[in-house]
């Protein structure tokens, strides 16, 4: 029986939870078995121990550790700042910069405390109300509604639908919600599906039926803005969707259709709306399997009354992170619900929102990456470790610059494709943009979830056991992070999406990659700083040329097994040139020539290397197989 509490009630806490002003002066998480009123005797007989301590123990226990103090995040991003500047127009330039200090500062005093209360007070299942009626209710707090309103006010979804920045618009809102996404307390999440829900409907022309869905998605009116759900994982699948997906939709005399099935995993399941797949029925009850049996349907979550639409809610998952969002299983028993694909084509349909959702994890990705980085540096400055700050360790800080150049490369990543979305929604990007940008999307996705992932953890590393602490914040953020390798697609399900874009070009997609990586070079070939790095970028590219030309001879065996090096390959080459083009442009600092450098250091084409190797061959693959079954009842079939 004991007590971590050392906060009077009444008196100003001492404790600093997360990073942000203490939230929760009713003290949470204090391990006792004591009843409540021996708690509370306990808390002040600890209170008056404190008092009576010696003037020594007492600072040493206020003044313990030294907190890291991020400023505006906007002002703090050099890179960020220096990418703005090297692209935006002039006018668009000093609007937006504008904008984005004001909301770094919102940032800062406003929306993170928000975020850290709603970490605080995760969302709650209440299935029946006092008389025993079912009510399914999922109760979030008054911090994540907040959350939601903001998103408006801020135009989170709208500024992309608007366009009022041209072809910048979308760069300018990927900006916003990378700069929101960690302070979000995970509202990131629903904005990511309420933007492919608005960048479906869109592509579908709006129509009328779903005119006020859209307006509502893309408003900036907090009264009016809705967010949406996609609901695509069920029992049997959730990167098999085309095989996995058991609803059935069955066709209504007024023309809706009511949807019966499982949903397994339904992320941010408050939402107002959602997009979903199901199998229509014909008049005999058959249904079609495979993904040519898939259509989209629409479907609002409650009716005008509140009432849920044929829904019932299962439980709420027990995840690892993204604790903030409700994440549901839910009952669909006669949805009422509106078809907007063509028969049949809801996968293809379906794919306009993850292209979007994904784009958004990549948003996440950098997003965590800079924001740990940003702790891990603020923290170095303080801490004092055999003698001196860690900032004049030279191993420590260079553990922090490799994240740094691993962040910077995932940065302009991330910019990259958000500049080819603004493009192609303008009606400005050329069949080779488009090409490009559905080959980068799944690159992307997967290269940064995965850097995420490392990054993290390494930063929480860095604060040693701090960093370990619950109520530091830094395993929220780590936690938080370890999702974006897996929803939106897996690391390798993601690659297999890399062949799917490469086949259905029917290679042209590579063409395209390799042209628009020469081009971003051009400009380093006359640097005598870059040439170097120029060089490893286009021998990287000349040896991913071979290994394309040797697989597509080889079959798609191997090359299903290269997948992952070869999405890789595609990630760091290309970060590499686009370090490269932006370290090259005029005024260019030392850092951004350095960050290039660096990167194009390490291995930048893991396929031809592994193939080198003899890694994608049948016998290897055997070989894997025998590995991982060797002492296993498995093993003794191999
Ligand atoms: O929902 C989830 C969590 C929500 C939380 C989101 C928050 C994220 C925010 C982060 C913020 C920090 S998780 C569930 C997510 N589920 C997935 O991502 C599914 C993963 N599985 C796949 O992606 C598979 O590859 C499938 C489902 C796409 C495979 O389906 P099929 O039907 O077997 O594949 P097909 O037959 O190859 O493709 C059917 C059609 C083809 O077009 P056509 O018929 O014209 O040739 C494909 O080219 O769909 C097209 N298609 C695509 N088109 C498939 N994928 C794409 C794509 N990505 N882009 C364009």
């Amino acid at each position: 029986m004991f007590t971590l509490a050392l906060c009077r009630p009444g008196a100003t806490c001492r404790l600093r939870h997360g990073w942000d002003r203490c939230q929760a002066c009713s003290c949470r998480g204090f391990s006792t078995t004591a009843g409540q009123g021996q708690q509370v005797g306990l808390r002040e007989k600890q209170v008056g121990a404190d008092l009576e301590m010696p003037v020594a123990r007492r600072e040493a226990e206020t003044l313990f550790q030294e907190r890291p103090e991020p400023g505006n995040q906007y002002l703090e991003d050099a890179l960020l700042r220096s990418y703005l500047e090297a692209h935006l127009p002039p006018k668009v330039l000093e609007e937006v910069s504008q904008e984005l200090e004001g909301f770094g500062n919102r940032l800062l005093t406003k929306i993170g405390p928000l975020g850290w209360e709603c970490e605080l007070n995760p969302p709650v299942f209440r299935q029946y109300d006092a008389w025993g009626q079912r009510v399914d209710h999922i109760v979030t707090c008054s911090a994540w509604k907040r959350m939601k309103e903001i998103a408006a006010e801020e135009g989170l979804i709208a500024e992309a639908y608007e366009r009022r920045y041209s072809n910048w618009s979308r760069v300018h809102q990927a900006v916003k919600l990378y700069l929101f996404s960690t302070a979000s307390g995970g509202f990131n999440c629903p904005l990511a599906m309420t933007d492919g829900a608005a960048k479906v409907i869109e592509s579908l022309g709006v129509p009328a039926s779903l005119r006020n869905a859209f307006d509502r998605l893309t408003s900036r009116d907090p009264r009016k803005f809705w967010t949406s759900g996609q609901w695509m994982t069920e029992r049997r699948g959730g990167s098999d969707v085309a095989n996995g997906t058991e609803t059935v939709a069955r066709k209504q005399p007024d023309g809706t259709y009511h949807l019966y099935g499982f949903k397994w995993f339904t992320s941010a399941a408050d939402s107002d709306m959602a997009l979903t797949l199901a199998r229509i029925e014909d008049a005999e009850g058959r249904v079609k399997q495979g993904s040519g049996g898939l259509s989209l349907f629409f479907l609002r979550v409650r009716d005008e009354e509140e009432k849920l639409n044929g829904i019932q809610v299962q439980r709420l998952k027990a995840k690892l992170g993204t604790r903030q969002m409700a994440t549901a299983e839910l009952w669909l028993n006669g949805a009422k619900a509106e078809l907007i694909s063509a028969e049949g084509r809801g996968v293809a349909s379906i794919s306009n929102m993850l292209n979007i959702t994904r784009i958004h994890n990549v948003i996440g990705a950098v997003a965590s990456m800079r924001r740990m980085i940003s702790l891990s540096r603020q923290y170095a400055l303080k801490r004092v470790a055999f003698g001196k700050l860690l900032k004049d360790h030279p191993l420590h800080v260079q553990t922090i610059a490799r994240m740094e150049v691993q962040t910077r490369g995932a940065f302009l990543l991330l910019m990259e494709m958000a500049r080819l979305l603004g493009l192609a929604e303008t009606n400005m990007a050329s069949e080779q943009d488009q090409l490009l940008l559905r080959l980068l999307v799944p690159v992307a996705k997967l290269y940064t979830g995965k850097q995420a992932s490392a990054v993290a953890i390494e930063a929480m590393e860095s604060f040693g056991g701090q960093g370990y602490m619950e109520d530091t914040g830094l395993p929220v953020i780590v936690r938080d992070t370890l999702v974006l390798s897996i929803w939106e697609g897996t690391t390798n399900v993601l690659s297999l999406d890399v062949l799917r874009s490469l086949t259905k070009s029917r290679g042209q997609a590579m063409a395209v990659f390799f042209s628009t990586v020469q081009n971003k070079l051009e400009s380093a070939w006359s640097s005598a700083e870059l040439q170097a790095a120029a060089q490893s970028v286009q021998d990287a590219a000349g040896r991913l040329a071979r290994f394309c030309r040797g697989a597509a001879s080889e079959g798609a065996a191997p090359m299903e097994l290269a997948a992952r090096d070869f999405s890789y390959s595609l990630a760091r080459i290309y970060a590499g040139a686009l370090l490269i083009e932006h370290a090259a442009r005029p005024g260019s600092s030392r850092l951004d020539v350095c960050a290039a450098q660096r990167w194009c250091r390490q291995e930048l084409c893991p396929a031809a290397a592994e193939m080198e190797n003899g890694s994608y061959s049948a016998e290897e693959s055997s070989l894997d197989g025998a590995l991982v079954y060797d002492g296993s009842p498995a093993g003794s079939r191999l």
